[in-house]
């Protein structure tokens, strides 16, 4: 095995982390800004195989990434098992909200969701043949507590009310919304993987909005679940699962749900992630995306610590957080130079 993406994930400690980025392919990237302009809007590049490749190839040709991220969306889900989606310039998601059994009903089933998602295994399938050798192929989607904010408020929220509204209210409707959120996610990764994906992320962005019981039965319960089933189909497949902001919570989620990497925001250290996460398995993480903004020597600074803090044991150096459209992309050149520099 000679992907050292593959190898930390594997539970190798290597001497120089591989690194990769939270919405690498993006708006800071002059590139992506092009490719993005000639689809015509963000969902169409996200349906047009080629386009979809090429900006995912984008920042591997600039910066020699140890990880390509399928470029997709957490929402094309929703939109496939039947929901509208589009989205407002400068404002960003709107969905056709599900609030009621009716509105559930009108829902489709696991399998229905290929008609729609087929043009984003075929943009597995093109880069699972133009990704340089040693290069991982990252496949993934939303956990089904983030995608049902989403679904239930019809957008983003600041504090996911809307659904936590509806956990108090209709306990059994929302927990419908999980479950089949829970189904149709196995077979969205499970497609990717068939297509050529080699790694699936799970990403719970609003994991950390979830308290107490709620937090094992809303983000750590589905997690496991998919990563059981997922595994059970294609024995020996990597899960990476990211309850952002989980906190305490990341404690113990290696082995509650099989994963083999957790992911961590910068809500924590470093230094206590290595202590209680990094424990029990492989880390992604977590250096501050406002470090791609500001740069500096705090930048240097902040990445050798990340690289320390964790270089006792199994490590992909990462983000905390998805990187912002105001990035400067020298300041992500200097993070992978800094990361590579102790080789
Ligand atoms: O205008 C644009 O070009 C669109 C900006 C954008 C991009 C680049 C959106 C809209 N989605 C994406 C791509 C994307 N989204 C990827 C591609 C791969 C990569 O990382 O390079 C991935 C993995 C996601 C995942 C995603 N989408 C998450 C989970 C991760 C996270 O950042 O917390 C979430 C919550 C979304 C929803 C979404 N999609 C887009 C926006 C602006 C949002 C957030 C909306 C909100 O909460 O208000």
């Amino acid at each position: 095995m000679t992907k050292t993406i593959l190898r930390a994930l594997a539970g190798e400690t290597l001497p120089t982390p591989p690194i990769w980025m939270m919405r690498q392919a993006g708006r800071y990237l002059p590139e992506y800004r092009a490719t993005r302009a000639q689809a015509g809007d963000f969902l169409s590049l996200c349906y047009n195989p080629e386009l979809a490749a090429e900006v995912t190839l984008q920042p591997i040709r600039r910066y020699g990434f140890d990880a390509a991220i399928l470029f997709a969306d957490i929402l094309l889900l929703p939109q496939a098992l039947g929901a509208d989606l589009w989205f407002v310039t400068g404002e960003g998601p709107r969905l056709s909200t599900i609030t009621s059994d009716a509105e559930f009903d009108r829902l489709g089933r696991g399998e229905m969701i290929h008609d729609t998602l087929n043009p984003i295994y075929e943009t597995v399938r093109i880069l699972s043949r133009e990704l340089p050798e040693e290069t991982t192929l990252i496949g993934f989607a939303g956990a089904p507590w983030t995608v049902a904010t989403y679904m239930i408020a019809g957008r983003g929220t600041p504090d996911q009310g809307p659904a936590h509204a509806l956990k108090a209210e209709n306990r059994a409707l929302f927990e419908k919304i999980i479950d089949r959120l829970t189904e149709a996610t196995i077979d969205y990764l499970s497609a990717q993987v068939e297509a050529g994906a080699e790694v699936v992320k799970l990403f719970d962005s609003w994991a950390g909005s979830l308290e107490g019981e709620d937090f094992t039965r809303y983000a750590l319960e589905p997690a496991r679940i998919i990563t059981q089933e997922l595994k059970a189909r294609h024995p020996g497949l990597p899960v990476i699962v990211f309850p952002r902001q989980a906190g305490q919570g990341y404690v113990g989620f290696h082995q509650a749900t099989g994963a083999d990497c957790v992911a961590v925001d910068d809500s924590v250290t470093p230094e206590w992630a290595a202590e209680h996460v990094q424990v029990d398995g492989c880390v992604q993480g977590n250096l501050a995306s406002s470090h791609m903004v500001t740069g500096g020597q705090a930048l240097v600074d902040e990445t050798r610590r990340v690289v320390k803090a964790f270089s006792k044991g199994p490590h992909i150096f990462n983000l905390g957080h998805g990187i912002t459209p105001d990035a400067d992309p020298e300041n992500v050149r200097l993070m992978v130079d800094t990361v590579r520099e102790g080789a």
